[in-house]
């Protein structure tokens, strides 16, 4: 048990400095008298500053910058019970990193102050921004927190770096929800269906991608139409992250990451809810799943691929915004269809709407129904991305596609993967 993050060092000064008293190649430290920070691992590698590390993202990206040689910090929200599960492999339980090359301290996107203390005494060279309220459906619940977090909280984060001159990288988690129906167009009349089609499938990466889907799918240059709250913070975010870019010459960059889902993704997402479901229902501890809008259809694709997208953009030679996607949709039905097969069971489905149910072909037993409290007062329909973008400018193209990442997802959530 611990109270408090082993490591977590507000009053303790700069980290760089620290690393400068060790390297007398280095300018004179500011800030000679540091206490607990060991230097046998520092060689002067690249710091990074990860907020939301504790989240399915943020564990992923920890883990690649620490493999990368980075020395990571990561904020992490106080909370009554542990929030550390996603990152303990690499922090809780690994000496070789713990308060060596990783540093954890308590922090909160809607704390000014402490964000500005800790980008001044970090001084990182890149900051990932990842922390969030990212439930669509709460948002709704919680629209003024999901603002103050996900909007206003990276306006604080972009000032802190303002106010203090650090010189760093900016990475803004930007999301495909920012589109919100513009691809079916049903929404806003004044959006043209055809000026939306705008996905180039002719510069290299058809062998990555599923070309002749391209057509209809979302790009940089895609117009925004956000349908929830938490869809509109992000746009906030979005744009005061190419406002600072533009204002005070930062390099910010915004990823505008389509679904990407994984193991850790968190157990109320869609994707991850029926993974343990039916998981439970074959292994006979759960009778039926209970979902919302089935036919909702995402372009969904493997997180760790995308936490090294985003790495990339902050290693580009100009900043810039990027869509990571695969380019592949299908519906949240489809992933239930897959979920069952990876057991070699087939659904057949009857009924429509909230009536809507699937039985097991070989025992006519039920087990999906609709809830109502799963659907949305507004919802995203379709999403699909082109992420040509990404490819052309940094080598980015994901390998994982839809059935692998439903496999890799059952293989975990029904132990029965190596
Ligand atoms: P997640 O698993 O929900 O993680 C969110 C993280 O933010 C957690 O570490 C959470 O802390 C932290 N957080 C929440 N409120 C905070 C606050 N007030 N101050 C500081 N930290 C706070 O989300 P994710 O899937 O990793 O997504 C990472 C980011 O990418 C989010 O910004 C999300 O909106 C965005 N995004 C995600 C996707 C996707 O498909 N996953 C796609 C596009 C964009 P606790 O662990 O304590 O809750
Ligand atoms: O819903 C439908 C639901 O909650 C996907 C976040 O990471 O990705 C995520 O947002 C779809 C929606 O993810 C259930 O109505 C049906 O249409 O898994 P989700 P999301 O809303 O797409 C984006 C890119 C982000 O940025 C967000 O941070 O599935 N759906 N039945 C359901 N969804 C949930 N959660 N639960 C259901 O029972």
């Amino acid at each position: 048990m611990h109270s408090q993050i082993p490591g977590c060092a507000a009053a303790n000064p700069s980290y760089r400095s620290a690393l400068r008293a060790a390297n007398p190649d280095t300018q004179s430290p500011r800030h000679p008298d540091f206490s607990y920070l060991s230097l046998k691992f520092h060689h002067m590698s690249k710091i990074a500053l990860i907020s939301g590390v504790t989240g399915q993202d943020g564990s992923y990206l920890a883990e690649l910058l620490l493999e990368k040689g980075y020395t990571v910090h990561g904020i992490v929200r106080r909370s009554s019970s542990f929030n550390t599960g996603r990152i303990d492999h690499i922090y809780l339980n690994n000496p070789e990193y713990r308060d060596k090359r990783m540093f954890l301290h308590y922090g909160d996107l809607t704390d000014s102050s402490n964000l500005n203390r800790l980008v001044e005494k970090i001084e990182p060279d890149e900051i990932y921004n990842l922390g969030a309220q990212s439930h669509v459906q709460v948002s709704f619940e919680v629209p003024e927190y999901t603002a103050e977090v996900d909007a206003i909280g990276t306006l604080r984060f972009l000032d802190a770096i303002r106010e203090t001159g650090v010189k760093t990288k900016f990475y803004q988690a930007s999301t495909s929800e920012l589109y919100g129906n513009v691809l079916t167009g049903d929404l806003d009349k004044r959006l043209r269906r055809d000026d939306l089609i705008t996905g180039s499938p002719d510069i290299g990466c058809e062998a990555a991608l599923p070309s002749n889907r391209l057509r209809s799918s979302l790009t940089e240059t895609s117009p925004f139409r956000p349908t929830s709250p938490y869809a509109v913070a992000k746009l906030y975010a979005y744009w005061i992250t190419v406002n600072y870019r533009e204002a005070y010459n930062l390099f910010a960059c915004n990823g505008i990451l389509f679904n990407h889902e994984s193991p850790r993704r968190g157990e109320t997402f869609v994707t991850r809810k029926i993974t343990i479901g039916v998981s439970r229902i074959m292994a006979g501890t759960q009778e039926r799943l209970y979902l919302g809008n089935i036919h909702a259809a995402r372009d969904w694709g493997y997180t760790p691929e995308y936490a090294e997208g985003m790495w990339r953009m902050l290693q580009a030679d100009k900043p810039g915004d990027y869509v990571l996607a695969t380019g592949e949709t299908h519906t949240v039905k489809e992933f239930v269809d897959e979920a069952f097969a990876y057991f070699g069971e087939t659904l057949i489905w009857e009924g429509e709407g909230v009536n809507e149910t699937a039985k097991l072909s070989a025992s006519n037993k039920i087990v999906i129904a609709m809830d109502p409290r799963y659907y949305r007062p507004t919802d995203v329909e379709f999403l699909r991305g082109d992420p040509s973008k990404a490819f052309r400018d940094l080598q980015w193209a994901p390998k994982v596609k839809f059935k692998e990442l439903v496999k890799i997802m059952m293989e975990h959530d029904s132990g029965t993967g190596n």
